[in-house]
């Protein structure tokens, strides 16, 4: 079979269009990455974010409680594969328009500019939607110049428009260099910004008066009460969980933000990177969780916060609401609304873990809110607006109920053999500002019950912390059922609930088969 008999050298011109646009749409998408990286600059962006604000409440409760962080993966998707077929279907029009001969530079041009356009719109950035624009013109520049006789020799009879092989495989292979040099690029700048933080040269920690070494006093303290068990997180998470409501975190620059007090106050205030950092800081042990997950999930970690209370910040506004409700407003457009007294003991953090707040978990700066469920400790606070009346927040609009105080909660996490024949079991408990008194573990399934042991308690108001329990193994199947009775003596509810709308509730169970432990 000679060389002109494949089948791709035949196929229709129609169709060669089609791959060269659709290369070039990969090739837009990566060039965005390679200029943007993660983050919203990157023209998938607001597209995802798009699709994740008007998905259905039910379709968004599914995401979380069922499908985890695969759901944002497939909202990512789906959003790449629409803005693939908008810079193709853009591309594809300029490879209609220009495919009069001798005018090879219109469609690289056109697709190139319509497509610059186009991420410019989306985005909102200028600059960086030349990186989709570089990607689209390398593409179709090598598509119309991999064939040079072709265009002159279709006006002649009888000669193929044409040659369809070389235009597909020059656009291919100008596609793959986008794609390999657009994703090196994108993959270093995201590795440059995503857990740094956008603070001002002179780290955090240089210009605030909290001693580093009281951080990394607290971070000894945590590490020495931590119980000794391989297989279960110290007090100090060493991953700690993330739950965003887009695909792609702001990328804030603290030199740039403010911070605002307004709405029903005396005085609407303002506050600079630098105005907070200059205050009286503060470190605390604060435990988060976010009420979508499940009842044994993993949405649940403790660190250590560097910030300035809310308190002061407040008073310095004077607060005339008489609703006692407040809205929290951030940069990827979330918004919590909650009770005044809730976040009057908060805390503003820009500092975890002795780091600067990574970018991941609010940078420059976050509310803590002590024992409350997750979603009212706002990420990369821009607001905090005093209301007239009760609004409904993000997540609210959603149906859920997450604005209250933390549900108590023990889990199961640890397993291990601890010698002879004998297990452990271990997890964390944690009820917020309620405190943990006991945890109970029941090694027949909840017929007979006995008190775990609890690591040491740490510091502060709203703090987790670890239980283990070391039992004879009865050598068969057993089900192991635990549950936390909290500071006010209130024993963990019974009665299971999922998630969806105000927190996962009853005990955790586990059926644990002694030849299978490790
Ligand atoms: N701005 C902003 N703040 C946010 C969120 C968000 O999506 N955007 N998610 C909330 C939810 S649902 C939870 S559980 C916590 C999680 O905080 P983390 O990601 O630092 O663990 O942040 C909360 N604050
Ligand atoms: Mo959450």
């Amino acid at each position: 079979m000679s060389d002109g008999d494949t089948p791709i050298d035949r196929l229709p011109s129609g169709a060669t269009s089609v791959g060269v646009a659709l290369a070039a749409g990969v090739a837009g998408v990566l060039g965005s990455y390679g200029a943007a990286g993660f983050r919203p600059a990157f023209v998938v962006a607001p597209v995802s974010g798009f699709i994740s604000k008007r998905m259905p409440g039910a379709v968004v409760t599914f995401a979380i409680t069922v499908l985890g962080d695969l759901g944002q993966q497939l909202t990512l998707v789906t959003a790449g594969a629409l803005v693939v077929a908008l810079f193709a279907g853009v591309t594809w029009l300029w490879l209609r328009v220009g495919s009069a001969p001798h005018i090879r530079w219109t469609p690289v041009l056109g697709a190139a500019a319509s497509v610059w356009f186009a991420s410019a719109l989306l985005t909102w950035r200028f600059v960086p939607a030349l990186g989709a624009a570089a990607g689209v013109a390398v593409v179709v520049a090598a598509a119309e110049f991999a064939d040079p006789l072709a265009r002159p020799m279709a006006e002649a009879p009888g000669v193929p428009e044409s040659d369809g092989r070389r235009r597909l495989l020059g656009a291919l292979a100008a596609a793959l260099a986008s794609v390999l040099v657009g994703y090196t690029a994108g993959d270093r700048a995201e590795t440059l910004t995503k857990d740094a933080t956008s603070a001002p040269s002179g780290a955090v920690y240089a210009d605030v008066d909290t001693p580093e070494m009281n951080v990394e006093d607290m971070l000894a303290t945590a590490e020495a009460r931590s119980l000794d068990f391989d297989d279960l997180e110290p007090l100090v998470s060493e991953e700690f969980y993330e739950v965003d409501i887009k695909a792609v975190n702001p990328a804030v620059d603290a030199g740039q933000w403010s911070l605002s007090v307004t709405g029903e106050v005396e005085e609407e205030r303002t506050f600079s990177y630098g105005d907070l950092v200059d205050r009286e800081t503060e470190s605390r042990f604060n435990t988060l969780r976010c009420v979508g997950e499940a009842l044994n999930g993993r949405k649940m970690d403790n660190a250590v916060w560097t910030g300035v209370p809310v308190g002061p910040i407040l008073e310095a506004a004077g607060p005339t609401s008489n609703c006692n409700c407040v809205m929290l407003r951030a940069a990827d457009g979330y918004f919590e609304e909650f009770p005044l007294d809730a976040l009057r003991p908060g805390l503003l953090a820009f500092g975890m873990n002795v780091n600067p707040l990574p970018r991941s978990h609010g940078a420059p700066l976050r509310a803590l809110v002590p024992g409350h469920w997750g979603e009212v400790n706002v990420k990369w606070l821009t607001e905090i607006e005093l209301l007239e009346r009760e609004q409904q927040g993000y997540w609210e609009k959603r149906g859920w109920h997450g604005t209250g105080p933390v549900n108590t909660v023990a889990k199961l996490h640890a397993k291990a053999r601890a010698g002879g024949n004998r297990l452990r079991v271990g997890g964390h408990a944690y009820a917020g500002t309620r405190g943990i008194r006991t945890v109970e573990v029941s090694v027949d399934g909840g017929d007979t019950w006995t008190q775990a042991t609890l690591s040491e308690p740490l510091p502060g108001d709203d703090v987790w912390r670890q239980w283990a329990h070391t039992y004879e193994s009865p050598g068969t199947a057993h089900e192991v059922v635990v549950r936390a009775r909290d500071g006010t003596g209130t024993l963990q509810p019974r009665k299971r609930q999922s998630p969806y709308p105000s927190g996962a509730t009853g005990w955790v169970r586990e059926t644990i088969h002694p030849s299978r432990v490790q």
